[in-house]
């Protein structure tokens, strides 16, 4: 008979069975084994099970070595069970040599009484123990165990629970006499071994939709190698501009240079930089096809803006919005908050009578649904836009203002040049993707979000983002 059917059988004749120690001896199965079965009965509420506990002292290997030539009082304290013992049953259990003296002995330090023929320990007061303690003689021994009863839901054969009814229950027709499991709302679900999205998606994911929402196209970005051209020249920013050093800028070696562009359209950028045009009196430099030509890794998406633009210019204009959010690379001085490559995010909108006012509503409107609603604007320069403001929104979390963009209108030099009609104008802005990333997220050093020392961890494990919602 196995452990669960003689715990059931036995309590279906049975009142409880009082000690499940005593229990597993009666029936000769592992107590371990019993503990166990009463604990799944528990469960099911087929049982209602009490804990047991007791606690008593037995010697340490060193307090048993005394034991070997042990004085006849320890011995007989040994002989007496917890629970006591008749005085018949310890005579006949220990050497009548110890019996007589140990129980003398015993009774004297007050370790045993002996009660109308029962002989039991007497607790040890707390000066023998401590000092036994002390001396690592005893150790405290714990046995737990259970009394239980017949629980609400108690039968004497345990109906396995079934989980799903399936076809061959309704075939066979037992389904009308199955225990189903109750339903557990509150278990987690399997966990999915996955893909995870990188937090710098995640949020780029929640920037795309908020542009596309504003009705804004996104700009084709897949070209990490721009040239010079598009990347400055066309943005009217001079040949001889700091950006355009070694030192701020990747420069390719193979291939180094560009091999097709517009050629005519480059002859108006190039005399718009010498001389300007368009009211314009330009850089009086002179321009230098073969700086133009250099190849390199684009310093800002503006170099996409710049493309797209050339492209609207090449047909009957209509308005456009357009956005990117894509890797752009400087070689600037790396720190905590800065690598030699970042995500920037840039939107423009091309429309005919385009004011300054017409930006700041649009970056209102931008900033609102990432949950900036207090916006305020400093004068700044751009080569390529004026006028350019820098953006700021008040942070509630740091009780501070943030510079969270920077923003302007793209000049006449850039966009005449293109072919664009004289009366359109382009508002446009950009801030970075790792900005805000690192403040959703609680990240203060960028190299535990982007590079290869990233934790795959916080990849697996940051939460769902939701931009602009408080
Ligand atoms: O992202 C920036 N800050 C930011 C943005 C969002 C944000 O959200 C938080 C949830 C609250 C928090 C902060 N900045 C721009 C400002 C600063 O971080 C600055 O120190 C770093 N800037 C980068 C450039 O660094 C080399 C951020 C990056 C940047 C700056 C300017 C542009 C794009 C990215 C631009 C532009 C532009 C201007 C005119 C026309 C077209 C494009």
């Amino acid at each position: 008979m196995g452990a669960e059917e003689a715990v059931l059988s036995f309590l279906e004749s049975n009142e409880e069975i009082s000690d499940s120690g005593k229990f597993s001896a009666t029936i000769g199965i592992d107590h371990n084994e019993i503990v166990n079965i009463i604990k799944s009965l528990h469960g099911f509420r087929l049982v209602d099970a009490q804990d047991i506990k007791r606690e008593w002292w037995v010697l340490t290997d060193e307090g048993r070595s005394y034991t070997v030539a042990g004085s006849p009082e320890v011995q007989l304290f040994l002989a007496v069970p917890p629970e006591g013992i008749p005085r018949e049953e310890l005579q006949k259990k220990v050497d009548p040599t110890v019996f007589k003296i140990g129980c003398s002995q015993a009774i004297k330090n007050k370790w045993v009484e002996m009660g109308k023929g029962l002989v039991s320990r007497k607790v040890i007061d707390a000066k023998d123990i401590d000092e036994l303690k002390r001396r690592k003689l005893i150790a405290l021994q714990t046995w737990k165990g259970y009394s239980l009863r017949k629980g609400p839901n108690f039968a004497p054969k345990r109906v396995k629970a079934v989980t799903d009814l399936t076809r061959e229950h309704l075939q066979k027709g037992d389904w009308k006499g199955l225990e189903f499991k109750d339903y557990n709302y509150n278990a987690r679900g399997a966990t999915l071994e996955a893909g995870h999205l990188h937090p710098l998606l995640k949020v780029r994911e929640q920037f795309r939709k908020i542009f596309l929402q504003m009705g804004f196209e996104e700009m084709p970005t897949n070209n990490f190698v721009e040239s010079s051209f598009w990347n400055f020249d066309a943005l009217f920013q001079p040949q001889q501009h700091p950006a355009r050093d070694s030192h701020d800028t990747f420069f390719l070696q193979d291939p180094s240079t560009t091999k097709q562009l517009p050629e005519d359209y480059v002859e108006r950028v190039k005399h718009v930089h010498e001389s300007g045009g368009h009211g314009s009196r330009g850089y009086g430099y002179e321009w230098k096809r073969e700086e133009a030509d250099k190849n390199l890794l684009r310093t800002h998406t503006t170099a996409v803006s710049s493309r797209m633009l050339y492209l609207l210019a090449q047909k009957p204009f209509s308005p456009r919005r357009y956005f990117s959010i894509d890797r752009v690379f400087r070689n600037e001085a790396v720190d905590r908050t800065h690598l030699a490559e970042f995500h920037q995010i840039e939107g423009l909108v091309c429309d005919r009578g385009l004011t300054l006012g017409d930006l700041i509503g649009v970056l209102h409107d931008f900033f609102a649904r990432l949950g900036m609603s207090k916006l305020r604007f400093k004068p700044a320069y751009n080569p390529y836009t004026e006028p350019s403001m820098e953006i700021f929104s008040y942070h509630e979390g740091f009780k501070k203002w943030v510079e969270v963009g920077n923003s302007g209108m793209f000049r006449p030099e850039m966009l005449l040049p293109m072919g664009l009609p004289e009366d359109v104008s382009v508002i446009a802005w950009g801030l970075s993707l790792e900005r805000p990333t690192m403040i959703l997220y609680g990240i203060d050093n960028i190299r535990d979000l982007f590079g290869h020392k990233v934790d795959l961890g916080l990849i697996q494990t940051n939460p769902i983002c939701r931009l602009g919602v408080q």
